[in-house]
């Protein structure tokens, strides 16, 4: 017999939000900024987004220009993009994707516990929250980890893993949403079940073993919709 639903995990880059040029372009204002003549363009992001986290990303970007880590200080690097995202998402610049504003609040009038489980920064699932719901995250969601709470980030499961115990929930009894690969799998290795909803960066990706693959949340007609699913596929 299907386990009962009882929590949902998101990522916050993509399901949510499609953040992710917003993040680009942060992190141009702040090679600019360090006086690097650093420029992501969409196709050099696309590729580098391969390598989770803001930090890794440009260690990545470093290394494969030959770079040396004492060259750029690159936590002082990312504190100053993950400052300059803040304010442009303040700015008004994400908008909530289709279905997820609905989702959210039928989850929370029939109890399902909700997370975060992403690898970006703190500060920046508290910016969304306030820009797009105009809520504290903590009160949107009842667990909130972030990439800096894990050894590993995602693919590895570590961030769900340890949503999961916050949460006191199961991985049967919880359903992840992501928009990549890397979260997707990250989702399968902690024993969750995942919905995909890719965004522009992550379309052409390999999603098997996802329980759905759709272009939006609205798409899987609501909760109800959407806890039949799960119990089908449980
Ligand atoms: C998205 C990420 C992050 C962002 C940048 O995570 O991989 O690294 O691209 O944010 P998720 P930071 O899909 O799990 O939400 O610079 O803060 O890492």
């Amino acid at each position: 017999m299907a386990e009962p639903l009882r929590a949902l995990i998101f990522d916050e880059d993509g399901s949510p939000v499609e953040t992710e040029d917003l993040h680009r372009r942060a992190f141009n204002d702040a090679f600019a900024a360090a006086g690097l003549d650093w420029h992501w363009s969409v196709p050099v992001y696309a590729r580098l987004l391969h390598t989770t986290g803001g930090k890794e990303r440009i260690a990545r970007h470093l290394a494969e220009r030959g770079g040396v880590p004492a060259e750029v200080d690159i936590a002082a690097l990312h504190r100053d993009k993950t400052r300059r995202y803040g304010a442009l998402v303040e700015q008004g610049a994400l908008t909530l994707r289709p279905g997820i504003r609905r989702l959210l609040s039928q989850a929370r009038s029939v109890n399902l516990r909700l997370a975060i489980a992403t690898t970006t920064s703190h500060p920046n699932v508290e910016a969304l929250c306030r820009a797009c719901f105009a809520r504290r995250a903590e009160e949107m969601f009842d667990v909130i980890v972030a990439g800096d709470d894990v050894a590993a980030r995602k693919p590895a499961p570590d961030a769900c893993r340890l949503a999961l115990s916050r949460l006191g929930v199961p991985p049967a009894q919880a359903s992840a949403f992501e928009d990549s690969a890397n979260g997707l799998r990250a989702a399968l290795a902690a024993g969750l079940r995942c919905v995909v909803t890719p965004v522009v960066y992550t379309g052409g990706e390999d999603f098997s073993g996802a329980l759905a693959v759709v272009p939006a949340l609205d798409r899987t007609g609501g909760l109800a919709a959407f806890r039949s699913l799960v119990e089908r596929c449980g």
